[in-house]
C-alpha cells in the first residue's frame, strides 16, 4: 500500500544493455506501482518526440549524419530539457522510472572508440543532472542475449559495438560512489526479474525521506 506519509518521490533508472529487457520491465515495474497505488511516471531515453529527440531518432536510423561530439551533447540536452520536471514531479512525491539515463549517455559514445571521447569526457555535461536515487542495472551475458534474437537496424546495434558497451558498463560498475547501483542477472525468466526489481525499488521509496532532497551528479 502506498505510504501517505514519504514526500517525495525516488528517482529509479533502469540501465543495461539492448535486449536486457529493460522496456518491458520498467513497464511492469510501472503496472505494479500503480496497482499498489503510489504516484509513477515513466518516461525513457532517448525520448525522440521533442525537436532533439528527432534529431537523435533520424541519427540512429542512419538518416543523419552528425559528428560524435553532437549527437553526445544532444542526447546529454535530451535529459537537460526534462530535467526541471523530474525534479518538480519528484518534489510533488511522484516516483519516476527513467529507461535508459547518463549511464548509457557515457557509455555509448566512449564505445564509439574516438580517443578523444573517453568516459572522462562524455560524462561531463551530465554533471548537475538530477542524481539517480536507485540504478537497477539489467545484465546479461552475450550468450544469453543472442539467443534473444538479433539485432534491429539501428546504428550502434553490432556485436563489436555491444561487447565494448557492455565492458564499459561493467568498469563503470566498479567505480567508487556507485553504491546505489544495484546489478540484476536479467538472464532469467520475466516474472523473476520483475520479482528482483520491486524489491529495492520499494526499499528505495521507504527510505528517500531519510536520504533528503533529490540530489545530483557530480
Ligand atoms: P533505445 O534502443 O533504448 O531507444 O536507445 N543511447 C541512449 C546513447 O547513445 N546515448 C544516450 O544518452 C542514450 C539515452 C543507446 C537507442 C540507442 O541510443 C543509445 C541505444
Ligand atoms: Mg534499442
Amino acid at each position: 500500500m502506498a505510504d501517505d506519509k514519504a514526500n517525495r518521490g525516488a528517482l529509479v533508472v533502469v540501465e543495461g544493455l539492448d535486449r536486457a529487457g529493460k522496456s518491458s520491465q520498467c513497464e511492469l515495474l510501472y503496472r505494479s506501482l500503480l496497482d499498489m497505488n503510489y504516484k509513477t511516471k515513466y518516461i525513457r531515453f532517448p525520448d525522440r518526440s521533442t525537436p532533439i529527440g528527432k534529431q537523435i531518432d533520424s541519427y540512429l536510423r542512419g538518416q543523419s549524419q552528425l559528428d560524435d561530439h553532437s549527437i553526445h551533447l544532444l542526447f546529454s540536452a535530451n535529459r537537460w530539457e526534462v530535467a526541471q520536471s523530474i525534479h518538480d514531479d519528484i518534489n510533488k512525491g511522484i516516483t519516476v522510472i527513467v529507461d535508459r539515463y547518463s549511464f548509457s549517455g557515457a557509455v555509448y559514445t566512449a564505445a564509439k572508440g574516438n580517443p578523444n571521447l573517453s568516459l572522462h569526457w562524455a560524462w561531463q555535461p551530465e554533471v548537475g543532472l538530477p542524481r539517480p536515487d536507485l540504478c537497477l542495472f539489467l545484465s546479461i551475458s552475450p550468450e544469453e542475449a543472442a539467443k534473444r534474437g538479433g539485432y534491429g537496424v539501428e546504428r550502434y546495434e553490432t556485436d563489436s559495438m555491444q561487447t565494448r558497451v557492455r565492458n564499459l558498463f561493467l568498469s563503470l560498475l566498479d567505480l567508487p560512489h556507485n553504491d546505489e547501483i544495484c546489478v540484476i542477472d536479467a538472464g532469467r525468466s520475466v516474472a523473476e526479474v520483475a520479482q528482483d526489481i520491486l524489491e529495492p525499488v520499494l526499499e528505495c521509496m521507504k527510505n528517500v525521506d531519510s536520504i533528503g532532497p533529490l540530489k545530483k551528479l557530480g
